[in-house]
This record gives C-alpha cells, structure tokens and sequence, in this order.
C-alpha cells in the first residue's frame, strides 16, 4: 500500500503560497504516509484500486492545515478576573496594581505554582484551543522574572506537548516586565538576565526563541537589543512585543536583527512595515488584546500590505490584556477590528504563523512531504470559518496523520 491513510470526497485549502488565494482544490484527496502528506491534489488523479491502508470518505468537507497560534502566554498561575472588574468599576491602573493587581500579581501567582500546577491550569486553556483544530501551540515565559520559575514555566510548556497531541514551540521572554526585587533598575535586569538567566535556560534547551516587551512601562530599545544579541551568540531566533502602546521604533528594531515575527505593531510607522518586508519579519497581529484592553489605534493593515509584510494571527493568550483561547473568533476579530480579508485570516493562522515560527518547512500549508496536520471542518465555505462567532464547525482534527 502507498499510503497509510487517503481523505477522499474533501474539498481542500492548501493555503500553498504558490496556488492563487486559498489553494482549493474541489474534489480532493489527501493522504499521508509516515505522518508525511505524500499525496494532495484532485481525486481523480489518484490511481484506481486499492492504495491505502484506511480511506476516510469526507463527505464534501473542507480540509485546512491544523492551525497554528503563534503567539501565546498559555502557562501562568492565577487569573485576573477581579482586576477585570475592578477595571469595570472604574479603577485605574494605579490603583489595580495597588490592589495587588497587574502583571506582577501574576508573576507572584506564577512563582508561588508548582510544575504541576502549571502544567494543570494551562492545560482546559490548551484543550480549548486544540478543540478548534490548533495542531501547534507557541508559549511563552515572562512570568517567572527569575531562572528557576522561568524555567519552570519553560518546561510546563513542553510537558504539555507531552501530555497532549500538540506541537509546543517555546520562548524566553525574561524581559517582559521588570520584578519588584530589581528595585526598579532595568539594566542591572537585564545585564543579570543576560549574563546568567537566558545561557542558563539555553544550555537546558528550554527556549526555541527568544522574545521581549519593548514599550515604555517596560524595557527600552538598547535594553532589547541587548537582549537579542545575547540570544544571537546563543544561536536562538528572536521576536518581539513591538509598538503595542507607543512607536518606540520596535518593529524596525526587530526586523535589523532579522526577527521571525514582531508582534501587536499597533503604533508601527511606514518605515517599521517596510524594514519588516525586507527583513522578513512576520507581522503577529492580536486582536484579542486590542479589543480587551480597548485599543483605539489599529495596526497599519494597509501599510503591510503595501510593503508586503506577511501577516499572522494570534491569540495572545494571557491573563491581563488577552484572556482569549480561540483562533476561530481571533479570525473574526482580525476581519471586524483590523478588516484583514477571509483570506488573510486564513492565512494569518496556517501558513504566516507557521512562518513566524520558522516552521514554515514543517507546517502551516497542505503540500507534500510537510507533516500531515489537518483541520477538517462541518463548513460550506472557507468564509463561515471566519464569519461566525462563537460557534465552533470543527469535524476532525489530525496531527502527524493520526
Ligand atoms: N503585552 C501585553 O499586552 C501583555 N504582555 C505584553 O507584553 C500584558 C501581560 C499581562 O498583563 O499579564
Ligand atoms: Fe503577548
């Protein structure tokens, strides 16, 4: 038999970049062999007999790759839903983080967690996400804000591509906000974070990337590119929180160190899109956050397209600014806030988050020879996909052919 497993009777999104739009082929078949697409293309061109060990007849549904979020805080202890309404009450940011509110009180819940419990309560958060077809989940650090819980939060990431049928991508992001003990000194943080923490979460193999919050009410440019240098000798690939709340030059930043993705880019200029194209550099849009916290400014959809920046999706899963754990809806968000089009939408969770990985070799679209990661879908059109809203069609999900 040449092939383990044939999906036959399925309309299919390829998202290929090298097929117009969407890829679609009518009509289609896919198989695998390994855990490898070996074959995607029309049915009719499949050779008669028998030629798989199983055949799953799709009845006309539509197939995507598995989707990919390529941007998330999924494991941190905690929640913030009584800083939420306190907000609603009217209290300021002041005030919260007065309360024992804020990103720090995270950092606090975080530290107090064990393994276990990380790993526990990040886990009904992962679930939601693979139940609408995510095949591969980015998480980050970044509350921790020292090695021992950094790296904890690290390795409940990766066990939670152990105990569950997901690939894990993991990131150090140390420089995500500056802890109460550093008294307020960021570069003595990030000389520290330099010198001892990130060679020390590398030399575990903790970290696939590395990422920092460049913004005002956290670290600055030189702090960030310090950062990335270190992460540069360290062999790891970097990407960036850029231009969430202000145009600090983030995206520009990122892009001059050849950057896998900058990420938010709400207050990014001209000159940020068009040294991200050049660079690269994948614009992670998360929409999750500007709706959360009430963002007015909107990212330069316009000024990527012109540049040709490649744009991605993300939930930003995290406790204070994103508590969102659904690609579905963070499409929908992409398409009402941001008016990116169905298919960059599309795109923006399969093949550009795939790219903001560096794993565009490996998955984000359905040719042959990448991982056979599937989404298959109870849809009448690609569209319906992005176009409803807290409704979830996913039929089947599929990772490595199984
Ligand atoms: N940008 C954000 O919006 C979050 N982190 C970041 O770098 C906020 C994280 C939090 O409030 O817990
Ligand atoms: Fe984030």
């Amino acid at each position: 038999m040449p092939f383990d497993r044939l999906w036959r009777n399925a309309r299919i999104a390829t998202m290929a970049e090298r097929q117009p739009g969407l890829g679609v082929i009518e009509q289609g078949a896919l198989a695998s062999r390994g855990g490898r697409i070996i074959y995607v293309g029309p049915e009719a061109d499949l050779p008669v007999g028998p030629i798989a060990k199983e055949t799953i007849d799709c009845e006309g549904r539509w197939i995507t790759p598995g989707l990919v979020d390529c941007h998330t805080h999924l494991v941190y202890g905690g929640n913030r839903a009584k800083e939420f309404e306190l907000r609603l009450a009217g209290a300021s940011y002041e005030e919260i983080a007065r309360a024992g509110g804020g990103i720090l009180s995270t950092v606090a819940a975080t530290r107090a967690a064990s393994l276990e419990t990380l790993v526990a309560s990040a886990l009904p958060r992962l679930d939601h996400l693979l139940a609408e077809g995510v095949t591969t989940v980015e998480i980050k650090s970044g509350y921790g804000l020292d090695l021992n819980t950094e790296a904890q939060m690290l390795r409940a990431a990766r066990r939670l591509g152990e105990i569950r049928d997901v690939s894990v991508a993991t990131t150090f992001l140390g420089a995500h906000a500056l802890p109460a003990e550093a008294a307020g000194d960021k570069d003595t943080y990030i000389a520290r974070l330099c010198d001892e923490v990130l060679p020390a979460i590398a030399a575990e193999g903790l970290a696939d990337a590395v990422d920092a919050f460049c913004e005002g009410i956290a670290f600055s440019l030189q702090q960030t590119a310090r950062v990335f240098e270190t992460a540069r000798k360290l062999g790891l690939p970097v990407k960036l929180h850029a231009d969430q709340l202000s145009n600090l030059g983030g995206a520009a930043l990122a892009a001059r160190f050849g950057a896998l993705s900058a990420d938010h880019l709400e207050y990014t200029d001209e000159t940020g899109a068009a040294a991200m194209a050049k660079a690269g550099t994948v614009a992670v849009l998360l929409p999750g956050a500007f709706y959360f916290i009430r963002e007015t400014q909107k990212p330069p959809v316009e000024l990527f397209r012109k540049a040709g920046t490649k744009i991605a999706l993300a939930t930003d899963c995290n406790p204070g600014s994103s508590p969102l754990t659904s690609l579905l809806l963070t499409m929908n968000m992409g398409a009402t806030l941001f008016r990116l089009t169905v298919e960059e939408c599309l795109a923006g969770v399969t093949r550009e988050a795939a790219r903001a990985l560096g794993k565009l070799d490996e998955i984000g679209t359905l040719e042959v020879g990448k991982s056979c990661d599937l989404a298959i879908w109870d849809i009448e059109t690609p569209a319906e996909l992005v176009y409803r809203i807290g409704f979830n069609p996913l039929h089947t999900r599929i990772r490595r052919g199984l």
